[in-house]
């Protein structure tokens, strides 16, 4: 005999853990965690059904704040613990954070081969273009020109763009959100739960302690949503409004469907031998 259980419902309290968000003042983070909150909220996930795995920065202490599952790892390390979570425990909702410099400077080795398997993962990226928990050095989205203890001089190196990045590397859900729009941050957070394969979230989050030129000001004058007429499942299409040079703009740039790693490696072990050449691309007749 079953019994139905009545649905519980999850109120936002019910996501906050006991620890209280350590960040300065005015953080651009307290937006992000925010979200997660609506999020979850939102689709009414029990926390014990999500997993929140995070590097090392001042970002990556988000697992502490949230009252699901969490790992607060290793610098650069968030996409290979989250894979391991996620192999291990597919019927969690993997939600990965770093920072700028977590995933894109020690973690971009990393970050890339998870986007490539389209691994079943929510990867939120809070995108302060500079290194917060270790005081303000440079990172790989800090623009050319900036100052900072490590560039007394200027940056004389050319940002990295996450969104072209995340395109060409195969993830199958591109977003980007500002964390002073929490609700519609929420919105894209929430549609990179529901998405099948890998979500890859750029926030723009600023840090009003190290960085004082990409502020919630100067964010606020140059971000636009994407038109409500455009075509998010064109890869060539979601690159050229990525590397767009008059606008930041905000929203989802792609979202396609493709095969994840998990469905890859399924067919790998246990399909026909088409289905094998397929995914191996002919290069093995047979895979035992
Ligand atoms: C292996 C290793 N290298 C370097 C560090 C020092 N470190 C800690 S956090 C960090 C960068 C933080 O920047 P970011 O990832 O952008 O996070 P934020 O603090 O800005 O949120 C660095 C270099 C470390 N903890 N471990
Ligand atoms: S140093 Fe910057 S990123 Fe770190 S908590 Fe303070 S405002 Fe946030
Ligand atoms: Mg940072």
């Amino acid at each position: 005999m079953t019994v139905d259980l009545p649905v519980r419902h999850y109120e936002l309290d019910d996501y906050k853990s006991d620890e209280k968000p350590t960040w300065c003042p005015g953080c651009g983070d307290f937006g992000v965690l925010n979200a997660v909150y609506r999020a979850m909220r939102t689709r009414n996930f029990a926390p014990h059904e999500v997993v929140a795995v995070s590097g090392i920065g001042c970002s990556s202490r988000i697992p502490y704040f949230i009252s699901t599952y969490g790992f607060h790892s290793v610098h650069g390390r968030a996409t290979p613990v989250a894979t391991g979570v996620h192999v291990a425990r597919p019927d969690l909702k993997t939600l990965v954070f770093s920072g700028d410099g977590d995933a894109f400077a020690i973690g971009a080795g990393h970050v890339v081969h998870a986007m490539r398997r389209n691994l079943d993962l929510t990867y939120v990226i809070m995108d302060n273009a500079i290194y917060g928990l270790t005081k303000g050095q440079t990172s790989p989205t800090s623009g050319i020109g900036f100052h900072t203890a490590t560039t007394p001089s200027g940056n004389p190196e050319q940002a990295l763009n996450p969104l072209a990045l995340a395109i060409t590397c195969g993830a199958t859900f591109v977003a980007r959100g500002f964390s002073a729009e929490p609700a519609k941050l929420a919105d894209l957070i929430l549609e990179g739960l529901d998405h099948k394969g890998f979500s890859f979230i750029d926030v723009y989050s600023p840090c009003p302690t190290f960085n004082k030129v990409n502020t919630f000001k100067t964010y606020k004058d140059e971000v636009d949503w994407l038109p409500s007429d455009y075509d998010a499942s064109n890869a060539a299409n979601a690159l050229a409004h990525a590397t767009s040079e008059d606008k930041r703009y905000l929203g989802v740039f792609l979202r396609r469907e493709a095969p994840t790693y998990a469905e890859q490696v399924h067919k790998a072990h246990t399909g026909t031998e088409a289905d094998r050449a397929k995914v191996l691309g002919g290069m093995f007749k047979r895979y035992s």
